[in-house]
């Protein structure tokens, strides 16, 4: 498949082994002292995941990134655990690109889970510029993935991302239009034990 210079898709990235131990802890984070919530978005419209921001908050009614919740409970956002900017950083690598990942936005997707398509630009001003990539991993149910292009109307190509799956935007592809149409229930791998999907978009501020 033709993707655009700057968008990398390592299928098939994270032996089962490994997913199953980063979903186990992507359950564990989602469920924990700081849990995973439905955000409602300015307008007033509630997203279709469950979200857990970490390194840095990011508020659904401002699109800016905080330090606490200030848009649900005030807690602070945990901290992005090393061994997951590591992995980022290293997807990063592998794709051809440079990341210093310092945050993560875990999302989980049930059954119905969607995500309309959107632009990632609410990062700083300079990461933007740089075009610092986007390092988004799978795992549990495929999903029907879309990425398009630099304009809301443009075209859109539907990707399967698979349980294992990473997919890195970044140079001139990293304000590309994406988003999620669809669940495919029942497809995650056995051994991960999950229904449903978890999705980690890892990116520096
Ligand atoms: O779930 C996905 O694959 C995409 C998630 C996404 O677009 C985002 O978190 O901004």
């Amino acid at each position: 498949m033709d993707l655009p210079t700057g968008t990398v898709h390592l299928a098939s990235h994270l032996v089962v082994d490994a997913q199953r131990v980063l979903a186990a802890e992507c359950r564990a984070l989602l469920d924990g002292a700081v849990p995973g919530y439905v955000p409602i978005v300015r307008g007033g419209g509630k997203m279709h995941v469950r979200m857990l921001c970490l390194g840095r908050h990011w508020n659904g009614q401002t699109y800016r990134y905080e330090s606490t919740r200030a848009d649900f409970d005030g807690l602070p956002a945990p901290p992005l655990p090393k061994s997951f900017k590591d992995l980022a950083n290293s997807i990063a690598r592998a794709a051809g690109l440079t990341l210093d990942a310092d945050l993560c936005i875990l999302n989980y997707y049930d059954a119905e889970g969607r995500m309309g398509l959107h632009q990632d630009k609410d990062e700083s001003a300079e990461s933007l510029a740089a075009g610092l990539p986007v390092v988004s991993v799978s795992l549990g149910d495929t999903a029907r993935f879309l990425f398009g292009g630099l304009r809301r109307k443009d075209p859109v190509t539907a990707i399967p991302l698979h349980s294992g799956d990473a997919f890195v935007f970044g140079g001139p592809s990293r304000l590309c239009y994406h988003g999620v149409s669809r669940i495919l229930p029942g497809t995650a791998p056995s051994p991960l034990g999950i229904t449903g999907r978890f999705n980690l978009t890892f990116r520096q501020y």
